[in-house]
């Protein structure tokens, strides 16, 4: 039989704000900007005894707990601490695949001989990680990927759920079908209209029926996950598909040079994230919001796939400069994104680089390394700096395949 491992951080932004200050332990504690437009990005487990939850508006947040202690969030801290559980894992399991920021699958088929052993070697885990950062995860342990990553979050915080196939049916059938990774709200409405709300149901479904209304590839999906069964397999490297960052904003921006200036920082936190990676990206996305909420992306491709910020910025900037009319409207929102990535070193010319290139791309990732050393206040451009007064901002969620390039605040 196969074994899947999943692993999942508790609280993780919140659980490492009281790790570091003590006298947030038992307290509840929300990781976001409590104004206006703010969102939860994610709240300690006493906050969640309030109806606290992440993506929540602040301001409901507020009203669920008005006793919360609010932390903006220090994005390159979680980020290192991330780093190192990484490490950890990589160095005790053998396939490990990173999914994001606090979330990672491991196949232990051949290296664990049964479910009874890959407990004790969770168990190993959760305390390593405990030892190690202060920390607690969550293990689900069973026989494909959906599984383990369900389980995982069937004990939390601190749990440790292995799920045998013969438990299937109690643990796993009474389950709303929006448990499973990939039915989002919209087919989970369609499944209602037929009846199935639960996992359990699901599978007492006859598969035609599913067949005639959702299609083939989504019925033979939907059908395997009823019975337990997927075949997805535990990537080590996993393909990245877009980086992106985003931000709204507490007041909206009018002044075109102020615009550029967030557009600046953002690409400078995308390009970041790709060098990272060590990737480079074909596309580049703008997004943007209107005071209306009338949303507008453009892309531009380059000739050469690019890790630059001042590529990345010349090119959004173009693109708001050409592309995007909002007739005098403030923006709301703003977000630079990098997709059709490709390995930096899998991109012809990397034997024989052009020196400009060559030349920027040693400063940024010098510069990088600084950051990484000293914290992301040490070094900015000139024009990052923000003047004394401007307005707060804040990341919402980034998108799903990605990790946070090192911002300090929170997604
Ligand atoms: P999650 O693992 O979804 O949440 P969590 O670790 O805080 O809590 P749980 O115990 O339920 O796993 O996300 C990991 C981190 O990613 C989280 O600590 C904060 C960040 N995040 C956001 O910034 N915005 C979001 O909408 C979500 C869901 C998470
Ligand atoms: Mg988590």
């Amino acid at each position: 039989m196969r074994i899947v491992l999943h692993l999942d951080m508790d609280a993780f932004f919140a659980a490492i704000e009281q790790r570091d200050d003590p006298r947030l332990m038992g307290q509840p504690v929300i990781i976001g900007y409590p104004g206006l437009r703010g969102v939860v990005a994610t709240c300690s487990y006493e906050a969640r005894h309030f109806g606290v939850c992440s993506a929540m508006p602040s301001v409901v947040a507020r009203r669920c707990c008005p006793n919360a202690v609010w932390i903006h969030g220090h994005m390159s801290r979680y980020r290192d601490c991330s780093r190192r559980i990484f490490n950890l894992l990589r160095e005790a399991l053998p396939v490990v695949e990173q999914v994001s920021v606090d979330e990672a699958y491991a196949e232990l088929t051949g290296f664990s001989p049964s479910l009874g052993r890959a407990r004790d070697l969770a168990e190993e885990l959760k305390e390593m990680i405990y030892h190690e950062e202060g920390l607690t995860a969550s293990i689900g342990l069973a026989s494909c990927r959906f599984l383990a990553k369900i389980a995982s979050d069937l004990d939390k915080p601190d749990g440790l759920v292995v799920i045998r196939p013969k438990e299937l049916r109690p643990r796993i059938h009474p389950l709303s079908v929006r448990k499973i990774p990939g039915v989002g709200p919209k087919m989970a409405a369609r499944l209602q209209r037929l009846g199935v709300t639960t996992i359990g149901q699901l599978a007492a479904v006859d598969e035609a029926l599913l067949r005639r209304h959702f299609g083939v590839s989504a019925s033979t999906f939907l059908a395997a996950r009823a019975r337990g069964e997927d075949e997805t397999p535990i990537n080590l490297v996993q393909p990245q598909r877009s980086i992106s960052e985003e931000r709204t904003y507490l007041e909206d921006l009018v002044d075109d040079e102020r615009i550029c200036r967030e557009l600046l920082a953002r690409a400078e936190g995308v390009a970041r994230a790709l060098r990272d990676k060590e990737l480079c990206a074909r596309c580049v996305v703008l997004k943007a919001r209107d005071e209306r909420f009338h949303t507008v992306t453009r892309h531009h491709t380059f000739d050469v796939p690019t890790d630059l910020s001042e590529e990345i910025f010349a090119a959004v900037r173009e693109l708001w400069r050409k592309k995007v009319d909002f007739g005098g409207r403030g923006v709301r929102l703003l977000g630079v994104g990098a997709s059709q990535l490709v390995p930096r070193r899998e991109l012809p010319g990397t034997l024989f680089p052009d020196a400009e290139r060559e030349r920027s791309r040693k400063v940024a990732r010098a510069t990088d390394e600084l950051r990484r050393r000293f914290g992301n206040a040490a070094i900015r451009p000139g024009r990052l700096i923000d003047p004394p007064g401007a307005g707060g901002s804040l990341l919402p969620r980034r998108e799903a395949d990605e990790e946070p390039a090192g911002d300090d605040s929170p997604r």
